[in-house]
């Protein structure tokens, strides 16, 4: 009687033992499925711009360019921005760094947008200034310059 009582005690023990660790490498796998997401998460949110270099996020340089072409001939004038697209998140505050390239001070471009992010910043050749806003209206939203519409334009793409 005795042998068998120590052995039920065993099993039972054993059995104890066996349910604790496998509830507790099953709360150590969730946990570890919780980080996997996250991280997966996280990098998706990020993009590209993880480990790129030189890219501070949501800083942008914007320059103005005078295209070699005729200007005249075309039609339409044939300054741009050098940088057409920005893409950001809503609530991001944005930080842009305008310069107009242009030798001659009457060489004035723009960097102009209508509601609701309404801006006008009108630069002499030469000038450049920096501001910053926040993108808290989702959308996408067109960037000109006053005097060189059509073609001097760009889109602001704010994402959810
Ligand atoms: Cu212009």
């Amino acid at each position: 009687m005795g042998s068998n009582n120590a052995v039920t005690i065993g099993l039972i023990i054993g059995i104890a033992v066996a349910i604790i660790m496998s509830s507790a490498s099953l709360v150590m796998l969730a946990g570890i499925n919780d980080k996997i997401s996250t991280t997966i998460k996280h990098e998706q949110e990020e993009g590209v711009e993880v480990g790129a270099p030189g890219i501070n996020k949501n800083e942008f340089y914007i320059f103005t360019q005078e295209l070699n072409a005729d200007e005249e001939k075309l039609g339409v004038p044939v300054a741009v921005f050098s940088l057409t697209e920005i893409t950001v998140h809503k609530g991001d505050k944005i930080t842009i760094h305008f310069i107009n390239t242009a030798e001659e001070p009457d060489d004035r471009h723009t960097f102009t947008m209508e509601t609701p992010y309404k801006m006008n910043y009108d630069m002499a050749g030469g000038e450049s200034t920096t501001f910053s806003f926040t993108a808290d209206t989702v959308g996408t939203f067109t960037y000109y310059c006053t005097y060189d519409l059509p073609s001097m334009i760009g889109q602001l793409i704010v994402l959810p």
